[in-house]
């Protein structure tokens, strides 16, 4: 008997109605891996790009030499880090109901996701620029964005940088090294990589910083992206945030057979680590790595943030439709605030009081900042900006097409 060709489609481990199932994952020690040293060449960096670096371990302990490697870091700094996780958590949930109650149109949420933009941004400095997607709103955020303005945004009010032009949640602020959001998927990477290749040519000492989920590695500019970075060597980080969904499409379906989305960054000659994307100490210390590196011209890295989309996609989107309810509780990395919590509550640093009482601090000042926000207007209390500045920045200057456009419509 011959063999016969055949179609295979990558399915979930679970849909809706069955037991979350994350029993093929397999999660190494915290701790287990070293920190490799900058000059490392892609080969070289399998272990890392099919494993997973983690720091803090079941009871909350950071282990290991990647712990070391940032044991520098003053408590002070890593309080703050928790705080801008569960100041992120309040927006992203004040924004959801705002969007429930028919106040803006559409939202976002990063929830489970935290970690990764709030502990990448403190390794960045002023002048670095990140190409986000619409799912790092943590980077502003920890960045220390003016909420006036995130929230604006969402509302699209006279306090939306954007002035009412862009969807919710595709932000921009050049200033705090935030690279204006598309909506078309992938777009961004390879604007990263040129990006960096211009900071090169200008020796400015800064860098880029590309994101990209796990889904929109599919498309082309992923692929662009890594051969650029491979051949050229700019100073460049390229984030993948595997958070093992793209809307309903499982991640196994962009993924391939391939092991993991690091391991593809890697076939292209790009060092690449896999990392525990719901540990703060973990992206802390990558990120650090991955940015020195960047910054001392030894060239790209990839790194894949394996984590799990906790909330919807978006304000438009049910996953009951498509995965277990319970999935999220079932994720066997945890909760990255929880998980931070507990680390400090473990050194002596923190405690259950003490975070009760930033919860509801948080809360109030998120509370007052969306109601001064809301006071400028919402889609139930519309204001928004003049009509007439839609035809304002299509080009540089209004061509003469525009301008008579701009009179017929009498705005
Ligand atoms: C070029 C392009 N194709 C399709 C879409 C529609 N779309 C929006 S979000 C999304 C899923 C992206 O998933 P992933 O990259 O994993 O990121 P996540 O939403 O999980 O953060 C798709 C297909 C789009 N915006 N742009």
């Amino acid at each position: 008997m011959t063999g016969k060709a055949k179609l295979s489609f990558p399915h979930p481990p679970a849909r809706p109605d069955q037991v979350p199932d994350f029993s093929a994952l397999a999660i190494p020690e915290a701790g287990a891996l070293d920190v490799p040293p900058y000059e490392i060449t892609a080969p070289e960096s399998r272990p890392y790009a099919n494993g997973l670096v983690r720091v803090l371990d079941d009871a909350g302990a950071a282990v290991g030499p990647w712990a070391d490697y940032i044991a520098d870091i003053p408590e002070e700094e890593l309080l703050e880090g928790l705080r801008d996780m569960m100041r992120v958590r309040a927006i992203d949930k004040r924004l959801m109901t705002a969007q429930r109650q028919g106040k803006t149109s559409f939202y976002m949420q990063c929830t489970g996701e935290e970690a990764i933009g709030c502990g990448f941004q403190r390794a960045l400095s002023q002048g670095d620029m990140n190409f986000p997607t619409y799912r790092q709103q943590s980077l502003l955020v920890a960045a220390g964005y003016p909420l006036e303005k995130l929230m604006g945004q969402i509302f699209s009010n006279d306090l939306d940088p954007a002035e009412g032009r862009q969807l919710p949640i595709l932000h921009s602020a050049r200033d705090y090294g935030y690279f204006t959001v598309s909506g078309n998927l992938g777009t961004q990477y390879i604007q990263a990589v040129g990006w960096a290749m211009a900071n090169a040519l200008s020796d400015n000492g800064q860098i880029a910083v590309g994101w990209i989920g796990d889904g929109a590695t599919a498309s082309n500019d992923f692929h662009s992206a890594l051969l650029c970075a491979s051949s050229y060597q700019p100073p460049v980080v390229l984030n993948i945030v595997n958070n093992q969904w793209a809307i309903s499409t499982y991640t196994g379906v962009a993924a391939g057979r391939a092991r993991t989305y690091a391991a593809r960054a890697r076939g292209y000659g790009v060092p690449a680590l896999r990392v525990d994307g719901n540990d703060y100490l973990a992206v802390r210390a990558v990120a650090r790595w991955a940015v020195t590196r960047a910054r001392e011209g030894f060239g790209p890295t990839a790194i894949e943030w394996f984590t799990y989309r906790v909330a919807a996609h978006s304000s438009s989107d049910d996953p009951t439709a498509y995965r277990p309810k319970d999935e999220a509780e079932r994720w066997p990395l945890g909760d990255p605030i929880a998980r931070l919590k507990a680390h400090l509550i473990g050194r002596g640093a923190w405690s259950d009081e003490r975070h009760a009482q930033a919860e509801a601090e948080i809360r109030d000042e998120v509370v007052s900042v969306q109601k001064r926000v809301e006071a400028h207007g919402t889609l139930l209390d519309p204001r928004p900006v003049p009509a007439r500045t839609i035809f304002d920045g299509v080009y540089a200057e209004m061509p003469p097409h525009l301008a008579r456009q701009a009179r017929e419509a009498e705005v």
